[in-house]
């Protein structure tokens, strides 16, 4: 089957996604996932047919909303916040038997190239009744179809993006986790060797945009452009650190944004301080679902893999200045001229004091 990716602004047209990725570039030195390159990024080789199922079989509704973000960006919250603020009233969030407090987000809101590519089908997604929340994580703005970002579409989209230095620590102590776990299943139980994958190694990759959905910056910036080309109507683009200093103003622009603003009734009633505390780091965290409770995409994910620390400028903890100046100096480079900067999303009001040391 031919498909029609649009890529940069070109059409391009590609075969069969089966026959076409083993002729793709690929990448196996990140874990867990080899990785081919596709479109300019490197992604995940397993959803590359979920890419052509979204172009040629998906069909999008004017009231979809996509939440988009590089892994571990800030995708978990933001799907709660998402997901409680636009169900709010059949989801009270002050319900103590909220969805969120006995599912977790991933499982409230699928990932959807995943799904797709585990199941084969779009099904689970075309049974979702209207306004659909959608997510995608791997699929860069400019390899998604025209009949999601066309204007005529109607479908928006809610961006979330990082500091690449927390991002990229983030991933690492994740892939770790993964490796480990997967270690100890082989082994019975009895981990008894130290994961291959260091610090070093993960940057020098991460710095080469050789990593999941890699390169970091190009994925951000794709958003953000479409976000200042067509301001308050495509694309929402959120920052991680500013979500964690103002949440509340964050979660009111999302309810904007997806045609759901805060009545003042609402508001007086506490609704999104109500949202805020819902999918709060410790709430989330202390949930049975999110410490026992596990997610299978491929690889097995315990749910709790995905609530490490939840605050800004962790990377101080596990990367050297030398290893921050080198990933900083690249994202720059690579920056120039786009008009973005990270800068100013920072965590200049963290020190290395209020971010505990560990994992
Ligand atoms: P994913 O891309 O694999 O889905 P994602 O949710 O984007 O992961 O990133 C996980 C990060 O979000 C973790 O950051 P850390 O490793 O630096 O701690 C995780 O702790 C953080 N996180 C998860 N839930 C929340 C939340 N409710 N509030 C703030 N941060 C959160």
């Amino acid at each position: 089957m031919a498909t029609s990716v649009n890529v940069h602004g070109e059409d391009k047209v590609v075969v069969d996604m089966t026959k076409l990725v083993p002729s793709l570039p690929l990448e196996t030195r990140c874990p867990p996932f080899p990785l081919r390159q596709y479109g300019g990024f490197w992604l995940p080789e397993g959803i590359l047919p979920a890419l052509e199922a979204i172009h040629t079989r998906f069909e999008t509704r004017p009231s979809d909303v996509f939440r988009a973000s590089f892994p571990k960006s800030g995708t978990t919250w933001l799907k709660a916040l998402a997901f409680a603020t636009i169900n709010r009233d059949e989801h009270p969030p002050s319900d103590e038997h909220h969805l969120l407090c006995h599912r977790g987000p991933h499982d409230c809101v699928k990932f959807f190239e995943p799904t797709v590519a585990a199941t084969g089908s779009l099904d689970d997604f075309a049974a979702l009744p209207s306004p659909r929340l959608l997510s995608t994580h791997h699929v860069p703005y400019s390899l998604l179809p025209e009949h999601i970002t066309s204007d005529d579409s109607g479908c928006r989209i809610v961006y979330v993006c990082r500091d690449p230095k927390d991002v990229l620590v983030s991933g690492w102590l994740f892939s770790r986790k993964i490796m480990d776990n997967s270690a100890a299943e082989a082994k019975g139980g009895n981990l008894d060797h130290q994961p291959p994958y260091t610090m070093d190694q993960a940057l020098e990759l991460f710095c080469k945009g050789r990593c999941i959905t890699g390169p970091d910056w190009r994925h951000v910036v794709e958003y953000w452009e479409e976000s200042e080309r067509r301001p308050n109507n495509k694309v929402l683009f959120l920052r991680y650190e500013e979500m964690i200093r103002e949440p509340a103003r964050n979660v009111r622009k999302l309810a904007e944004f997806v045609g759901r603003p805060f009545s003042s009734e609402e508001e007086t009633a506490g609704v999104v301080d109500a949202i805020v505390e819902l999918c709060s780091f410790d709430h989330l965290r202390s949930l049975e679902v999110n410490k026992i409770g596990v997610l299978n995409l491929g690889a097995t994910f315990g749910n709790d893999f995905f609530f490490r620390k939840g605050v800004a400028g962790d990377w101080r903890n596990h990367m050297s200045t030398e290893m921050a100046a080198m990933l900083d100096g690249v994202v720059e480079d690579e920056l120039r001229g786009s008009g973005f900067t990270f800068d100013g999303v920072g965590d200049s009001t963290l020190t290395v004091s209020n971010v505990n040391a560990g994992n």
